[in-house]
């Protein structure tokens, strides 16, 4: 059986999905596509031949169309899922799921009438070799009981558009979405540091940034986010437990200096370093919709990791501690 799918969203990430889904992922094809930019869009769809439609709605309820991947901007995201939702049809969408929780919970409540699981968010990290090595650790209890996370995230630059609450809303949301997944467990606050402002950012951005986030049983997991690292994309994340510690970068015995020249094998971006991980994502959904099953990330994971990073965002303006307000999780996601 071969999904048809439409693709709402032919920016970078979008247009990889593309390629994946209509060449290297198998039992898929790329049917309908739409983007704002109108030349691009053609001629990605005759490359892969796909229909290009003039607006999204067109593809979501397309016939060609079984199921939807959104990959535009965030804020359009609640009326699109909202959309595939209404037409009865699975949707893979990017992260975030919404920028608000309100709009979060809309899904969730929309998802809840139509009685099944439509809705999946593009947390790729839970695809990565590195992080499911370190799950396993965790859940085997290799590690013993988890006490402290330590996590790194840094991006060479940002783009002029980036905000100082946009670390916590756009990049921290992949650590709110990894460290709820490893330890199964919520985070119920956080606490942003400032720290000196680097001179390679620009004027108007705080960067980098620290952030404090507590779980319900008390594990602490510190981040730091820094958008102009300057010498290339790099996370890293170190899990400590009573009996041992799972991390994604073995220890090194040596120092490495890593800086815009001497950068030995520091990917460039996410689109390199988790490359593999999004082609595992897109395969499992794939083989998922296959026999109607949807097991990634749910729209309550969207949900909370929205939660969370509007409370890092609330905590940046406050300059203290906040909590995080979530809804008992419904029965349907349990
Ligand atoms: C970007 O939007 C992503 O989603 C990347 O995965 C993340 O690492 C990066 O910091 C974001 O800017």
């Amino acid at each position: 059986m071969t999904i048809r799918v439409g693709v709402i969203g032919t920016g970078s990430i979008g247009t990889d999905h593309v390629k994946r889904l209509s060449s290297q992922v198998t039992g898929s094809t790329v049917s309908a596509l739409y983007d704002i930019d109108t030349e691009r869009v053609c001629e990605i769809a005759s490359s892969v031949g796909a229909v290009a439609f003039d607006g999204p709605l067109g593809v979501i309820d397309s016939p060609l169309v079984d199921a939807v991947v959104i990959a535009t901007p965030g804020e359009t995201h609640a009326e699109l899922t909202l959309a595939c939702i209404e037409a009865g049809k699975p949707v893979f969408c990017e992260k975030p799921l919404a920028p608000t929780t309100e709009e979060c919970l809309g899904i969730l409540e929309a998802e809840i009438a139509s009685g099944r699981r439509l809705v999946q968010v593009g947390f790729m990290r839970r695809y990565d070799r590195a992080y499911r090595t370190m799950k396993q650790a965790i859940d085997d209890r290799s590690i013993g009981e988890v006490l402290l996370m330590h996590c790194l995230h840094r991006n060479v630059s940002s783009p002029p558009t980036y905000t100082s609450s946009m670390p916590f809303t756009d990049s921290v949301i992949h650590e709110v979405d990894t460290s709820r997944w490893l330890v199964g467990e919520e985070l119920v606050a956080a606490t942003v540091v400032g720290v000196r402002k680097s001179a390679y950012a620009p004027e108007h951005l705080l960067d980098p940034q620290i952030v404090l986030l507590e779980s319900a049983s008390g594990i602490l997991v510190d981040v730091e986010v820094f958008v102009n690292c300057q010498y290339g994309y790099d996370v890293r994340c170190e899990v400590v437990g009573e009996l041992g510690v799972a991390s994604l970068d073995p220890p090194r015995s040596t120092a490495t200096l890593m800086t815009r020249v001497a950068a030995d094998g520091v990917p460039p971006d996410w689109k390199v370093r988790f490359g593999e991980a999004y082609l595992v994502e897109l395969q499992d959904w794939i083989d998922g919709l296959g026999q109607n099953v949807i097991a990634g990330p749910s729209a309550w994971d969207g949900y909370c990791a929205t939660a969370v990073s509007q409370c890092c965002v609330r905590s940046l303006e406050s300059g203290g501690r906040e909590t995080v307000d979530l809804i008992e999780m419904p029965a349907f996601y349990a």
